[in-house]
């Protein structure tokens, strides 16, 4: 057979195996053939929790997302990647992949390893800034041969390259060590760096000093000689080591994006910190004069701390993207299995769906929604309209592969008034939502989804609400309960929850879930609140999977409308071309 032939039939089987639609895509017969076979030899597609339209590599640990960027038509991803093993360790990368889409990503060489003595052990977390001139540059931190972390710069060989292939590292890096008083293993992970009316490029260093969390700043003429302002950007004292800290403008009138280095009135700031596992942020007002940063409130290290999801989500890092005037957020999340479990499957880490990031109209806290390249991948659209789901009803959303969907529902509560009270000894809602789970029938609630379910229900993720009184106002709380996620043990199944700032009285009760064999990441109230978990069904796995509605509370609730779509399957690391990548 003409091996041009061939190809087109063994990658058209590849595509409707796997989902795709291959009638659209016929450019990709283009693709080398014998690259496309390695790909498809590499892909463990038999195992159950590799996901359909997430990324993640092909094996091999993966963590935080490293300078997200739109260069010259393309987008990048870097992130963190263990080349050597399933578990974190040392000689950690950046490892690169490259889409026009946004969906469906080529894997590219590693953008940075370790080489030279300001980086010997690893290359770890920053981020780039694009300088005038359309000039990308990287900020990351090295683990120099001392094991003291330090701040260096690379830029790219060639940047007519349109894949920005590789990179060079300055010669006269570090550019950055750590100060006095600060310990050489608490100070890394720049962020984007700002530039002031001045002309003077800033930017952040995360650390940890006189037992604060401390967003270090640095300033710089040339981008190249950097010096600490005396006082940091902000520290926090109800908090411990600042990982990955970012630090951008959001208006305050639209939904769009801006670039990190506006600061007017038209603006205000977020500042966001990595640490005890989770992502937090506060809103405030940036003097650019006085180099501070004023929040409108501090953290408290409590549960009524604002977090950008508030299940499994790390280290995530914003980016302005200048093709769509959005600032769309990248994070990592990790596995809830045992380091025993990763070496077996041979990888671990994904990165949450890229969402679009936003100030809520109130200017109290940010809204997030996956990007709308989503959509591409949205196939079989089941519609569910004026569904009446009376006190113990269940009914399964069938049509879809339940495995991989996107879903969004509203609900309707015609008799508001009748819920019941908060217990007001209970203010951390992960509490609340372990100690009345999905089993515990409440007035509204729990009403939600089953994810990842088996058809007997022995299995299942809920994701649900619960609708309380408060003195003269009604509180939503949003849950995500692992509990019976998985027959397996030795799993991580915490149950989280967060309120959700929402009346309503005014508005309906929505839900987004996006469900990907061991990924589910849900959006209540439009975006105001998210929470993603990690599950490992052992039987509801592939076509085993089922998606249930269910309502579990005395009073009834009518699913206004919902739209569930089976997802096709992203390229995801594909070593082919860039053209792969445009959406079919
Ligand atoms: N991961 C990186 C560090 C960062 C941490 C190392 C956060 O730079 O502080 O892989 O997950």
């Amino acid at each position: 057979m003409d091996k041009s032939l061939l190809f087109f039939v063994g990658f058209s089987c590849f595509l409707l195996i796997h989902g795709v639609k291959a009638e659209d895509c016929n450019h990709l017969t283009e693709t080398d053939n014998t690259r496309f076979q390695s790909f498809k030899a590499l892909v463990p597609e038999e195992q159950p929790y590799r996901t359909a339209y997430h990324f993640q590599s092909l094996k091999n640990w993966l963590n935080d997302p490293n300078g997200p960027m739109y260069y010259n038509g393309v987008y990048h991803l870097f992130y963190q990647y263990n080349p050597h093993s399933a578990l974190f360790g040392e000689g950690m990368v950046w490892a690169h992949s490259a889409s026009y889409d946004f969906i469906n990503w080529i894997s590219l060489d590693h953008a940075l390893v370790p080489s030279e003595p300001f980086d010997a052990i690893s290359c770890w977390s920053g981020s780039t800034t694009i300088l005038p001139g359309n000039k990308p540059v990287i900020l990351y931190t090295g683990i120099d041969a001392n094991y003291n972390q330090v701040q260096n710069l690379a830029t790219p060989k060639n940047r007519s390259d349109p894949l920005l292939v590789e990179w060079v590292k300055y010669s006269g890096n570090p550019l950055m060590t750590p100060p006095n008083g600060v310990n050489g293993d608490n100070f890394r992970d720049p962020t984007t760096a700002w530039q002031g009316p001045d002309g003077t490029w800033k930017v952040v260093i995360g650390s940890y000093s006189n037992k604060q969390g401390v967003a270090i700043l640095y300033q710089s003429k040339d981008f190249v000689n950097w010096t600490m302002h005396p006082e940091p950007l902000y520290s926090a004292s109800k908090t411990t080591m600042w990982e990955c800290p970012d630090f951008f403008p959001v208006s305050i009138t639209s939904t769009n994006g801006v670039d990190a280095s506006v600061a007017n009135p038209s603006v205000r700031h977020v500042m966001k910190a990595s640490f005890n596992s989770h992502d937090y942020y506060i809103v405030g007002t940036y003097d650019n004069e006085q180099e501070k940063f004023l929040p409108d409130a501090d953290f408290t290290g409590t549960s009524s701390d604002l977090r950008i999801d508030y299940g499994k989500f790390y280290a995530s890092k914003t980016f302005f993207d200048s093709k769509t005037n959005r600032r769309i957020l990248w994070a990592w999340v990790n596995e809830s299995d045992s380091s025993e479990d990763d070496k077996q499957k041979g990888w671990s880490g994904l990165q949450a769906i890229p969402r679009k990031v936003w100030l809520d109209r109130a200017g109290k806290q940010l809204v997030q929604w996956p990007v709308e390249e989503l959509n591409n991948l949205r196939d079989n659209q089941v519609d569910i309209y004026g569904k009446h789901l009376a006190r113990g009803s269940i009914f399964e959303v069938s049509g879809i592969t339940a495995s991989q969907v996107d879903t969004e529902i509203m609900f309707e509560l015609p008799e508001l008034e009748e819920t019941g009270f908060m217990d007001t000894s209970l203010v951390d809602p992960h509490l609340i939502c372990d100690r009345q789970d999905s089993s515990v029938t409440g007035k509204y609630g729990p009403f939600g989804l089953f994810a990842l379910a088996t058809k007997d229900l022995k299995e299942r993720t809920a994701i649900f609400f619960r609708i309380f009184r408060s003195d003269n106002r009604y509180v939503v709380l949003m849950c995500s309960e692992q509990k019976r996620s998985s027959l397996r043990n030795n799993l991580d199944k915490t149950t989280y929850g967060a309120f959700v700032d929402i009346d309503p009285h005014h508005e309906m009760v929505s839900l987004r879930t996006l469900i990907d064999h061991s990924i589910i990441e849900s959006f209540g109230g439009k975006g105001k609140t998210c929470i993603t978990a990690r599950v490992y069904p052992k039987l509801a796995i592939n076509n085993e999977a089922h998606l249930f509605a269910f309502n579990n509370g005395t009073m009834s609730v009518t699913i206004s409308s919902l739209h569930a779509w089976s997802m096709n399957k992203a390229l995801i690391n594909y070593r082919g071309s860039l053209e792969d990548t445009e959406s079919c």
